[in-house]
């Protein structure tokens, strides 16, 4: 078995279907939700406008086109070390700097649908996942981890996919020492289906918003508003998560993409 004989294979089974390539990303427009941060504390990401040029008329007789006008860390997206202080310094923290093969990797998919389901402000710890690594397998080096939460099944109502009260966001995401966790077994990444790679309360913890802190710090990654994970095995399927190659850039939106083994 050689490298290229496993990338035929592999191209092979992609045009027949017995590898399915499923799609992780919602769709990006003026309707996707969008972060709000308490306005006293922090600027916004802008709105979404999606703004026609031309669509075969006076401004482009035969041709359609649009330009945009976004932040980086709208819909389902990409953290870069960049976007957070602790990672500022990394030369390749950059979404235009940072090694591509690291964003192509095995993915595991930890399902937490039901507890999220039951309490929206659901915490990851390590025993919980010490337990799915038993039932599943370990961990490795260079992989995404993932937290299935079914939220995307929110995402067509910004109300409900933020999920705020008084007291602020209330959406499921990892305890810090998950994070730390993974770190340690060498993760490239961690993602989440909420609006951010942290819990809707994060903003309260230590150190606030682990994910970030603790992610960037060590040079890893960050996926938002991850898309269809409940149409991946929990483990096996590879993800490629790679940001547009924006100068400097502390993120970007993406498409995020599953090769699943079909059947
Ligand atoms: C800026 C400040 C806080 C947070 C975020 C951005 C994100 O979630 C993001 O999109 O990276 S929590
Ligand atoms: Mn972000």
């Amino acid at each position: 078995m050689t490298a290229a004989t496993v990338l035929k294979d592999l191209g092979a089974m992609i045009a027949s279907g017995g590898i399915e390539v499923v799609d992780c990303s919602g769709v990006l427009g003026p309707q996707t939700p969008l972060l709000k941060l308490p306005p006293e504390l922090a600027r916004n990401t802008p709105p979404i406008v999606i703004h026609k040029i031309s669509e075969y008329d006076k401004d482009g007789p035969f041709w359609a086109w649009n330009w945009l006008e976004l932040g980086e860390h709208s819909g389902t997206h990409f953290d870069a070390p960049h976007h957070w202080i602790t990672g500022r310094d990394y030369a390749d923290g950059y979404t235009d700097t940072l090694p591509v093969q690291r964003v192509v990797a095995p993915v595991n998919v930890i399902d937490c649908s039901k507890e999220a389901a039951e309490n929206p402000d659901f915490l990851l710890t390590v025993d919980h996942v010490k337990h799915w690594e038993e039932a599943h397998g370990e961990i490795g080096a260079g992989e995404w981890v993932v937290m299935r939460t079914d939220w995307d099944r929110r995402a067509h109502d910004e109300a409900l996919f933020l999920n705020a009260d008084a007291t602020g966001p209330h959406t499921p995401g990892p305890t810090a020492e998950v994070i730390d966790y993974l770190i340690g077994k060498g993760i490239v990444g961690w993602g989440s289906q909420c609006i951010g790679t942290d819990a809707g309360q994060a903003g309260g913890m230590t150190p606030p918003f682990p994910a970030h802190n603790l992610l960037h710090k060590a040079n890893r990654y960050g996926l938002a508003s991850l898309a269809n994970l409940d149409k991946l095995p929990p483990k096996g399927a590879i993800l490629i998560a790679a940001p547009l190659k924006i100068h400097r850039g502390t993120g970007s939106p993406i498409r995020a993409l599953a090769l699943v083994a079909r059947g």
